[in-house]
């Protein structure tokens, strides 16, 4: 039995849809931002960084979302959201897991939480960089779907709940990731998976699940 920390409409929710596509059995604990619960010593022993999602997994944490939805892909192969090791795939779905955590991500991170790259004062100019990463990057998504249905191989994978999740923060900015045509598609497409719905519903969320 696996246990989520997660907390509504955060990276925890792309482990929540994942743990409901593979419909295996999971305990979930909402971890309340409000109260900064995330940070409180009992949470740091399990992700030191004091962020969701984490995963208990045979007892023990794993942290960082893209690690555990590799790891869930992997620990359950039967529903096929990775590409078999050794499969001509593997390396795209590599890269652009990689990518999306290590280039995508974290501009979102700079544009929620501006004050972090550079302090308070700098926060507009923060936030105005990490606008210009996220839409060169939906950009570069865009073109990747302009002739496929799915970002890594033809079928739904890993990949695509990533990037799947992170369209769906930047749906109150400037440009979100719905203004672009191929994406539009794609997110119009996949926001018909019962698993995302059913994680609309457990937390709450009404917007954007229905364009
Ligand atoms: N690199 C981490 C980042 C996770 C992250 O930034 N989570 C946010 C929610 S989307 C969080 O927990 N924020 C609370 C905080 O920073 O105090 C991961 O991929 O798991």
């Amino acid at each position: 039995m696996y246990r989520l920390y997660g907390s509504p409409s955060t990276a925890g929710t792309a482990i929540h849809w994942l743990l409901l596509e593979l419909g295996v059995p999971f305990e979930i604990t909402m971890l309340d931002f409000e109260t900064r619960e995330q940070k409180s010593p009992a949470y740091l022993t399990v992700n030191p960084d004091g962020v969701v999602p984490t995963l208990i997994v045979d007892g023990a944490p794993v942290t960082e979302m893209a690690a555990i939805a590799t790891l869930l892909a992997e620990r359950h192969p039967e529903a096929g959201f990775a590409p078999p090791v050794g499969s001509p795939e593997r390396a795209a779905y590599f890269s652009w897991s990689f990518w999306l955590a290590n280039g995508m991500q974290p501009a979102f991170r700079a544009w929620f939480y501006a004050d972090e790259p550079a302090g308070e004062q700098s926060a507009d100019a923060a936030q105005a960089c990490a606008r210009a990463r996220i839409e060169t990057g939906l950009a570069r998504l865009d073109a990747r779907l302009a002739d496929r249905e799915f970002i890594v191989g033809d079928r739904f994978s890993t990949v695509d709940l990533l990037a799947t999740i992170l369209c769906r923060w930047s749906r109150n900015m400037p440009r979100p990731a719905t203004a672009w045509p191929n994406l539009k598609r794609y997110l119009d497409r996949i926001r018909q998976r019962p698993a995302l719905r059913e994680v609309h519903r457990r937390e709450a969320l009404t917007d954007w699940i229905d364009g």
